[in-house]
């Protein structure tokens, strides 16, 4: 096919390792960031059929690995609203990634022309942008290729979080329409933001300053920015592990995924009782909360706290406003604790559903509400008002100056948020300004539910493709028989959950268990995963029996 004439000779350069297949998984392609090279230069192409699919919209690629060590690296595609790549085209990036020779490769781009009946006319148009990894040059410049293989209009917006990214891409297919979302520009991001952000805390105490575990990675240098931009008392910070540039750091010991798994402060960071904290993950799309009570012991405020701090706020805006037809409701994961649960649907009075694991499916969710607030419990997260929601808000005729002001924080607070997905640094923006409006501490926020005890693992096994889920994966269908044994484990203890599901982002299984008490919790969380390591082949030492 002559659109694809150039494809055989750029794809000599970068060649598909002949021993490994890479799936396309909760968060684009992930794995060993020197094996991605051929995968990277497929997704450039891919991209570039992905614009057109969508008549010349921008399409965005990102090259990051996130939460992951250092080695690994990863590659995304973000579609026209800044949101995750639709699931039906994730299979064609599978096949795309796995084909072996050139000439399946060509062969796998036509049957994808063909199946979305692609008009190879419209020229494609992608912005691209990657993180701090030391294999990030290298997987770009395969990129690079990819796009100009297909002669695409490309622009590279460099050393980004995540989020920006996708924002970019939001802003670039919105401008000029009633959604224009903002300039799609460093400036204009920090700008949309910071300006939000002031609006709502405007006349309100200054908050102490708040202590940023950057996770050594882009996210370091973007919060400065941001925080330069703003010039105010009412974002004073002081940036913890803000090394990009020593090789080996990057979300070693800190950020928010070691936070919230160990549930301790990060590396380099010793707690002062009344001072305040959160950590970023390495692309800064993640953001837990937490502080040293007086006795030094340590507390996380987590997605799912913020998640309710967020929709607690919403909720009396909405009650202030006196709007009929506004109504805000929670999506979460498996993963948020029982008891934030148990808050939103008995104190808060809120709609609350569950959906699997990856932002993308809790997006859509959010969607199906007039306002959805979602996180996962590792702190990622945003909120999204539907356009029912804004017409319903732009209609609306204040009758006291109350509701005029309820009604003004609600458009300020829809500044404030990434809407196109869950954001480190607008996230922290919101949590601050509902902390600043409310005068609370983190120890105010914290009092409204305590969580109950919970404990996630690790397992390394042999193949995790052989774990299958079902029910918002909390049910596994496969081993056979091992649900049972999971059922029988948590009958035994009081107030128990746990679920068994393989992650999409590494190469292991996670076990996630939650008890009364820390003692049962952990007991239930080793011998569950020791179960898992007994039945599906651990490699490496079996989890150690707690106790
Ligand atoms: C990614 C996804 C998240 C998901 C996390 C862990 O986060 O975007 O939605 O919760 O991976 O997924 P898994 O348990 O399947 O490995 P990030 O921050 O690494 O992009």
């Amino acid at each position: 096919m002559a659109r694809f004439a150039s494809v055989a000779e750029y794809s000599a350069k970068h060649p598909k390792p002949a021993d490994i297949s890479f799936a396309y998984g909760t968060a684009g392609f992930r794995t060993v960031g020197s094996t991605l090279e051929s995968t990277v230069f497929r997704v450039g192409l891919l991209a570039a059929l992905r614009s057109q699919s969508k008549q010349g919209r921008v399409i965005g690629v990102m090259i990051t690995a996130s939460h992951n060590p250092e080695c690994d690296n990863g590659v995304k595609l973000v579609d026209p609203m800044g949101e995750m790549l639709q699931q039906s085209w994730e299979g064609y990036c599978t096949r795309v990634a796995n084909a072996a020779t050139s000439d399946e490769l060509v062969a796998a781009l036509a049957e994808v022309a063909e199946a979305e009946a692609i008009d190879a006319d419209v020229t494609p148009r992608v912005v691209y942008a990657r993180d701090t990894r030391p294999s990030g040059p290298l997987l770009q410049a395969a990129l690079e290729d990819g796009l100009a293989a297909l002669g695409t209009d490309a622009v590279s917006f460099g050393v980004v979080t995540t989020p920006q990214l996708h924002y970019y891409v939001r802003c670039l297919n919105t401008a000029g329409t009633a959604a224009a979302y903002g300039e799609p520009t460093a400036e204009g991001y920090f700008a949309k933001y910071a300006g939000a952000y002031l609006r709502l805390v405007e006349g309100k105490q200054h908050p102490s300053p708040l202590h940023i575990d950057a996770a050594n990675g882009v996210g370091a240098p973007e919060v400065r920015k941001l925080a330069a931009v703003a010039a105010s008392p009412y974002l004073q910070i002081e940036v913890h592990n803000g090394d990009t540039g020593t090789p080996g750091k990057l979300n070693s010991g800190c950020g928010a995924d070691y936070v919230k798994s160990n549930q301790r402060a990060p590396a380099g960071m010793v707690l002062a009782p009344g001072s305040r904290y959160c950590s970023f993950d390495g692309d800064a799309d993640r953001i837990v909360y937490y502080y040293a009570d007086e006795h030094s012991t340590f507390h996380l405020l987590d997605g799912d706290k913020i998640s309710t701090l967020i929709a607690t706020y919403l909720r009396d805006l909405v009650v202030a406003a006196g709007v009929e037809g506004l109504q805000v409701g929670v999506v979460q994961t498996a993963y948020a604790n029982g008891n934030s649960t148990s808050y939103i649907k008995d104190t808060l009075r809120l709609p609350t559903v569950f959906a699997k694991t990856g932002v993308k499916h809790l997006h859509h969710e959010a969607e199906q509400m007039n306002i959805g607030v979602y996180f996962e419990a590792n702190g990622h997260g945003t909120a999204l008002f539907s356009p029912a929601a804004v017409a319903t808000l732009r209609a609306a005729t204040p009758q006291t100056p109350a509701q005029q002001d309820a009604i003004g924080r609600l458009w300020a607070l829809r500044d404030l948020i990434n809407e196109s997905v869950g954001d480190a640094m607008s996230d922290m923006l919101v949590v601050e300004a509902v902390l600043a409006c409310k005068g609370w501490t983190l120890a105010q926020w914290d009092e409204a539910y305590t969580d109950l005890p919970s404990r996630l693992l690790k397992v390394i096994v042999q193949d995790r493709a052989i774990f299958k889920t079902t029910n918002a994966e909390q049910t596994l269908t496969s081993p056979p028989h091992l649900q049972d044994t999971v059922d029988a484990l948590v009958a035994r203890v009081p107030r128990g959950r746990a679920f068994v599901r393989p992650s999409g982002t590494e190469d292991a299984v996670r076990v996630y268990a939650e008890a009364a008490t820390r003692a049962d919790c952990d007991q239930l969380a080793y011998a569950v995963a020791g179960a898992v390591f007994d039945r599906a082949g651990g490699r490496g030492e079996r989890p150690a029996e707690f106790l």
